[in-house]
């Protein structure tokens, strides 16, 4: 153990230890409340002046973190934010969390990483540690921030350290939190490993260290690439029962009572989030630098996207049964974000299928209590932007040709929309317990939904 590693523990074993956290996002503020709440000053960076004020004033712009969480720790000079990134030297240890985003082709871009690790070099001195925890390829720490950090002179295991750990922060959940969700972490060397570990170690409940910070990065890809095949599996079999005439929400059901070997997922109108839809494209690009294809990775991802040009024509078909065409006739898309109860848009389902709408000539209008609005961000293709959510009154409903719901929020009453609405297409299983005889087409099968039935208690 050198000098810095032994320094570095007496800091974080005595909590003189600062901590650093560049991105105060849905990551880095939840994060940043984590080690002040494990009572260690925390150092904020962000480039948004906005956030940065917001944070000093105590208010929170993250819905999983309160002002009544933060207020104090500000208060108290446990957390203090800046975009001053020369004081990142005054840290000990600096978790990154700044985005990841996709390029249009799919490629990752890291230039956050690569600035925030240029910034730390910057400042860099001796006894650091660094924890990368954006979501990114297998490779990263070692191949494009570590040489930046060792170009200072400096050598990862001895008087620096470096690294990966996940982020696994799924917002809204409300028994998952920062705190409580186990958390891995490899290292460039063992060193690093057993240094991050006892870090993190102060401010999660749950520590799983792996071997190496490749390790630590591909856990991550296998937790969302698994979830975006089985999302992929469910809605190919929502299209094969609606070919079969069969209710795919009761072949879900009833599978789901397999105690064991099966995990259930839902079908729906497509993959949206930050993660789901973003993070397998990191393990197919890196995988396509080897010459190696990532089939599963890419057929699932056609499936996932598919989902949209399916729902629109299960509300073409169900439109058409009526008589009518999607062109002129009134539609109410019903719920906007990319998954229940969140006022997250990215990489919604919905927007396709509004675009999708709109460019059939559907008159179309939306409900969500979460997004108030749909603004123009210069990359949503819709026209007539911004789109305000509208309000389900019983005479909205009834002058409807028909509700479609795309997101099924829990706050809305869908049984009321059905019994007034002409029609509703339902692509959540939201009216699954809606009385037999409603009209209300589902992603497949049979036109009404029996109640679900409670499973047989074993014989
Ligand atoms: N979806 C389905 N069917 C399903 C599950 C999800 O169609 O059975 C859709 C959702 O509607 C959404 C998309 O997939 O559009 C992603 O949904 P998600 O439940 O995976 O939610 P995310 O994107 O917020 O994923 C996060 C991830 N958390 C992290 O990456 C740290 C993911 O790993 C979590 O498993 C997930 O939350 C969760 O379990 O809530």
């Amino acid at each position: 153990m050198t000098e810095y590693e032994a320094s570095l523990r007496e800091k974080i074993e005595d909590h003189s230890a600062v901590m650093g956290v560049i991105g105060l996002g849905y990551v880095g503020l939840p994060l940043a409340v984590e080690m002040a709440g494990s009572g260690y000053s925390v150092l904020g960076f962000d480039i948004n002046r906005r956030v940065v004020d917001g944070i000093n004033r105590g208010d929170s712009h993250i819905q999983d973190v309160s002002p009544e969480q933060l207020r104090p720790l500000v208060e108290s000079k446990l957390i203090f934010a800046t975009d001053d990134l020369s004081r990142l030297r005054e840290c000990d240890a600096i978790s990154i969390c700044v985005p990841t985003p996709l390029s249009k082709t799919k490629d990752p871009d890291l230039a956050y990483v690569v600035s925030a690790t240029q910034a730390i070099a910057a400042a860099l001195r001796p006894g650091q540690l660094i924890v990368l925890e954006s979501t990114t390829y297998p490779g990263t720490t070692r191949e494009a921030m570590l040489p930046l950090l060792e170009a200072t002179g400096m050598r990862v295991g001895e008087d620096l350290f470096l690294c990966f750990s996940p982020e696994r922060v799924d917002p809204g959940n409300p028994v998952w939190h920062t705190k409580n969700t186990p958390k891995v972490i490899g290292g460039i060397t063992e060193r690093c490993t057993a240094l991050g570990t006892m870090l993190y170690g102060k401010i999660f409940d749950t520590l799983v260290p792996v071997s190496s910070a490749e390790a630590a990065e591909l856990v991550k890809l296998h937790e969302n690439t698994f979830r975006m095949i089985n999302i992929a599996l469910v809605n190919e079999m929502a299209q094969i029962c609606d070919r079969l005439g069969v209710d795919v929400w009761e072949v879900i059901e009833a599978a789901g009572s397999k105690p064991f070997g099966f995990m259930k997922f839902t079908p729906g109108p497509g993959l949206g989030g930050h993660c789901i839809p973003l993070d397998p494209h990191y393990l197919s690009w890196k995988m396509r630098t080897l010459s190696f294809k990532t089939r599963m990775i890419e057929l699932s991802s056609e499936i996932n996207a598919e989902m949209p040009a399916f729902v629109v024509r299960k509300l073409g078909d169900a439109l058409n049964e009526e008589g009518k065409a999607i062109k002129g006739s009134r539609v109410i898309v019903v719920g906007v974000a990319y998954k229940r109860d969140i006022d997250d848009m990215r990489e919604s389902p919905a927007i396709e299928i509004l675009h999708l709408l709109q460019e059939k000539g559907a008159d179309l209008v939306y409900h969500d209590p979460f997004c108030p609005i749909i603004a123009d961000d210069g990359h949503t293709p819709l026209r007539g932007l911004p789109m305000h959510s509208v309000e389900l009154t019983d005479e909205v409903l009834r002058d409807s040709d028909c509700v479609l719901i795309v997101t099924d929020h829990t706050t809305i009453d869908y049984a009321h929309i059905a019994a007034i609405a002409p029609l509703t297409v339902d692509t959540r299983g939201a009216l699954r317990s809606v009385p037999v005889g409603q009209k209300v087409v589902g992603l497949s099968g049979a036109e009404f939904h029996p109640p679900a039935l409670e499973p047989e208690m074993g014989r």
